[in-house]
């Protein structure tokens, strides 16, 4: 493994990699096998896979008194929370939500029977404002979908006088959200609802997973009986049903996640720290950190590629870091709205979303989590501020 000190020693140029192994971006915290195999005996011993099982019911009150809020309602996964969100609302209109986000989050709303309208996002925050929503506001807007990015939050108080002065509920995509906390409460009690992805690359995981939080009771007894085909709970007239049932398995992961949450935390900002103080004073190669929070759960590292300054693209950037096995991602490349089936189907906002379309060709994540350690920080350090030193050379063998 190379410490890069010239051009070739990069990979592109014919070097050997800074990685011995590929760093995929991604939480990817695994329990340990003991604790793993105690856990799937237990479910083996009970005999009972799914549909509400009694680790389902543990996750789900450990979840509501870790994050103070009536209801958590486990689903499958983040998207189809959000589907489900949006269908026990609305029948038919639209759904105003950024641009800037993962395209799960506009596919509910297109799977749910609703139509997206897309709004900007601040250039600093990466999160919507009064000012974006206001941009794009039309009738027949029904509800705004806010979306709470990296680890941070947009200014909740903000959007909901926005919300009411448009007399239009709110609710959040929270996918990146479990943990962070605001004056010392955590996400999860804001708007209508907040939904919380499990993935595996979230810092609280279940493989596949996710989660609905509403201090709503009426919504979540309508959600309870949306899960699956026959409902749960105080029994109410649902306008569909679907499957979007957690299993056992996944359970059983979320709650050893869930007692792991503060030390995976902890982990995440102190690489972070480590980041920050490698790439610090790289011209053309910011750290940007999550806004609108006190304290964040730091489950993705975000850089701002200035390719002016830099001398490299964002994209030129990640091919050199792949090359040395550090597998940087470009969330989210391309924004929704350029995405299929958006760019077809509403091509008016191809060139309504300019700070969107800026930052889906500047951002770049880099891997932070329980593969990751400060060792590797180190090195992807080194490739970063050495490839920033030698970019013109580097560019001639990325053609
Ligand atoms: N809203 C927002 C704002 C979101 O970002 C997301 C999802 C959602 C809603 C919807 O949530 P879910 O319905 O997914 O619960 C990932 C995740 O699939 C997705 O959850 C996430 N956001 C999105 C931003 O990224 P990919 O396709 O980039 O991830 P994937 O599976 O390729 O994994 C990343 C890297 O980690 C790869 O190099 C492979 C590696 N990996 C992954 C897994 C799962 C491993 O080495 N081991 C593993 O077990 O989408």
């Amino acid at each position: 493994m190379s410490e890069k000190k010239g051009v070739g020693d990069f990979v592109v140029a014919g070097g050997t990699p800074a990685l011995a192994e590929i760093l995929p971006v991604g939480q990817l915290y695994f329990p340990s096998w003991d604790r793993y195999e105690a856990a799937m005996r237990d479910i083996f011993d009970r005999r009972y896979y799914t549909n509400h099982g009694p680790l389902l019911e543990r996750l789900e009150a450990r979840l509501e008194e870790r994050f103070s809020v009536r209801h958590a309602i486990c689903v499958t996964n983040a998207t189809v929370g959000l589907i489900m969100v949006a269908k026990a609302f609305f029948r038919d209109g639209k759904i105003l939500l950024p641009g800037f986000t993962f395209v799960g989050t506009a596919q509910s709303v297109s799977i749910a029977g609703l139509e997206p309208v897309f709004c900007d996002v601040d250039a600093s925050t990466h999160h919507i404002t009064p000012d974006t929503l206001e941009a794009a506001f039309e009738g027949g807007v029904r509800a705004l979908l806010g979306v709470n990015l990296w680890g941070g939050a947009v200014d909740f108080g903000a959007i909901d006088a926005y919300a009411r002065s448009k007399n239009v509920p709110v609710f959040y995509d929270s996918a990146h959200g479990i943990g962070s906390q605001i004056g010392g409460k955590s996400l999860g009690g804001n708007g209508l609802a907040e939904v919380f992805s499990f993935h595996a690359t979230k810092v609280l995981g279940s493989t596949e997973g996710g989660c609905i939080c509403t201090n709503d009771d009426d919504l979540a007894a309508l959600l309870r009986n949306m899960r699956c085909g026959y409902g749960m709970g105080r029994i109410v007239e649902v306008p569909v049903t679907t499957n979007g049932r957690m299993s056992e398995a996944q359970a059983a992961i979320a709650l050893m996640s869930l007692d792991d949450l503060d030390e995976h935390i902890a982990r995440n900002q102190r690489l972070a720290t480590a980041y920050e103080e490698e790439l610090g004073d790289i011209p053309g190669f910011s750290v940007c950190k999550p806004t609108g929070v006190d304290s964040t759960n730091r489950q993705y590292f975000v850089c701002e590629i200035d390719d002016r300054v830099l001398k490299l693209t964002r994209d030129e950037m990640a091919k050199i870091l792949k090359a040395e096995n550090i597998y940087a991602r470009r969330y989210f490349f391309p924004g929704v709205h350029r995405s299929v089936p958006y760019r077809s189907e509403f091509p008016q906002y191809l060139d309504r979303l300019p700070t969107t379309d800026a930052l889906c060709s500047k951002l770049l994540q880099l891997p932070i989590g329980a593969l990751v350690t400060e060792e590797h920080v180190r090195k992807i350090g080194n490739v970063v501020r050495e490839a920033s030193r030698n970019a013109e050379g580097l560019r001639k063998h990325l053609r």
